[in-house]
């Protein structure tokens, strides 16, 4: 019996992914290397010095940890700037009323997010208070595909990892809700391997119940 949903946050409440993508690229670019749209892809749910390290190995460069550490904070300085000016308008179709179907249903609610900046994200959206529990990159060591994140998630929500689902639109995070024992949900225009369901996105509330 599903009893609580843990929610992946980019690219299933909101499109953060094109800010990182933008930071990313202007630093890639300040370094020489190019990246793009589909490299891009193999960032979703990856933690930020992963990302580094996946940028500076396509371009072939050695960096120092302490090099890295200030191309990770320069990065982040200005994902923040585009924060700036996020609000509910940028939810992602239907999310509102899929978290407020689950409230009512009684289902508890998790955030199992990468990001360091996860909480303050849904702060900004303004669904901050519709969470039980929320778990973001400040929470957990082990990056997804690790399970940590949803293990910790399901802790907090204070129900079994079996009773949770998980909604994820990297094939990462997918990876670590069935290492967790989770109903693996896919969020997404394609779907995403050894996912047990696939929604496009939540624009149909129901059809997130009719799975759980
Ligand atoms: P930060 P998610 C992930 O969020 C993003 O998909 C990924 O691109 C990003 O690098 C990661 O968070 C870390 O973000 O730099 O803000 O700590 O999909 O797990 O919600
Ligand atoms: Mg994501």
């Amino acid at each position: 019996m599903i009893q609580a949903v843990i929610f992946d946050l980019d690219g299933v409440l909101v499109d953060t992914a094109k800010y990182h993508f933008i930071c990313w690229q202007r630093l890639a670019s300040s370094l020489g290397i190019s990246i793009d749209e589909e490299f891009n892809q193999e960032l979703k749910g990856v933690s930020r010095m992963d990302s580094l390290d996946m940028i500076l190995a396509l371009g072939g460069i050695e960096k120092t940890d302490e090099e890295k550490l200030e191309l990770a904070d320069t990065k982040n300085k200005w994902y923040l700037r585009c924060l700036n000016e996020l609000s509910s308008e940028d939810l992602l179709e239907g999310v509102e009323e899929t978290l407020l179907e689950l409230k009512s249903r009684e289902f508890k609610i998790g955030l199992g997010s990468a990001s360091q900046s996860g909480e303050y994200v849904i702060k900004k959206l303004g669904i901050y208070d519709l969470f039980d529990a929320v778990v973001d990159g400040n929470g957990f060591q082990k990056s997804k595909p690790d399970p940590e994140v949803f293990l910790t998630g399901a802790q907090k929500l204070g129900v079994a990892p079996a009773e949770c689902a998980v909604l994820e639109d990297a094939p990462s995070g997918i990876l670590a809700a069935i290492a967790g024992g989770m109903l693996a949900i896919g969020v997404g225009s394609e779907p995403l391997p050894g996912e047990d369901h696939h929604l496009n996105d939540l624009s149909n509330p129901l059809s997130l119940i009719a799975l759980l």
